[in-house]
């Protein structure tokens, strides 16, 4: 079976994916849209993915797009090895935290955002940072002690699931804009040990990294 990945390197939403496709060792091709020249905006991507977002799984199943239902399609076809735990209490949990960071966090800090604050309400960028430092923190302190709450090792329990696959690309996208991130130890650790078992998956590891 043959899966495309339409991405970015510093994509987080992309990243989220490629970190599932690792923890399954599911291999996929690339193909990379550079979102810093619009290129995710030009028509022929758009027939793939109308709003003009990265990522985009081409499978089986056609073009698949946004990155939460993407990483459910995976679970769902590949469920070995699981991303989600056994019992439905804790997989409200994983999803909960998955959709903190993928409905609270990200959205309002994606470039469209970032771009209309810049140019059209005139933010500079001490502004910007600190826009981006108080929505990460906002929801990095629930995180945390949700972590601390069902985490052991991982963000909930001690295999990865699909909430260290949203969370360790919004640590990435933390550090990318120097948020302080002293006060999440819990959630630190987790993403690290999620970064250390799959470093194929990081920004930097990708072909159109730079
Ligand atoms: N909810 C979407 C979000 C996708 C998204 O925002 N992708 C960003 C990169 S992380 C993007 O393509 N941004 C381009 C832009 O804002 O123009 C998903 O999870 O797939």
């Amino acid at each position: 079976m043959t899966l495309t990945l339409h991405g970015y390197w510093r994509s987080s939403a992309a990243y989220r994916v490629r970190l599932a496709l690792a923890l399954k060792g599911l291999h996929h091709d690339s193909v990379a849209h550079d979102l810093r020249i619009g290129a995710q905006r030009a028509d022929d991507y758009r027939a793939l993915q109308p709003q003009g977002l990265v990522p985009v799984l081409e499978g089986p199943d056609g073009p698949l797009i946004q990155s939460p239902a993407i990483l459910e399609w995976l679970e769902e076809r590949f469920p070995d090895p699981p991303l989600l735990p056994f019992d439905t209490a804790g997989r409200a949990v994983v999803r909960a935290m998955a959709a903190l960071v993928a409905c609270d966090i990200h959205p309002i800090n994606n470039l469209r955002v970032l771009t209309m604050l810049r140019q059209d309400m005139g933010a500079d960028e001490a502004a910007i940072r600190r826009w981006i430092g108080h929505w990460i923190a906002e929801g990095f302190a629930a995180l945390e002690m949700l972590i601390v709450r069902h985490g052991r090792g991982f963000a909930y329990g001690d295999t990865p699931t699909l909430a260290d696959c949203h969370i360790l690309p919004q640590v990435y996208n933390a550090e990318r804009f120097a948020v302080d991130l002293t006060p999440y130890p819990a959630l630190v650790a987790s993403a690290e040990k999620l970064r250390h078992a799959v470093p194929q998956a990081a920004p930097d590891r990708q072909a159109d990294a730079g």
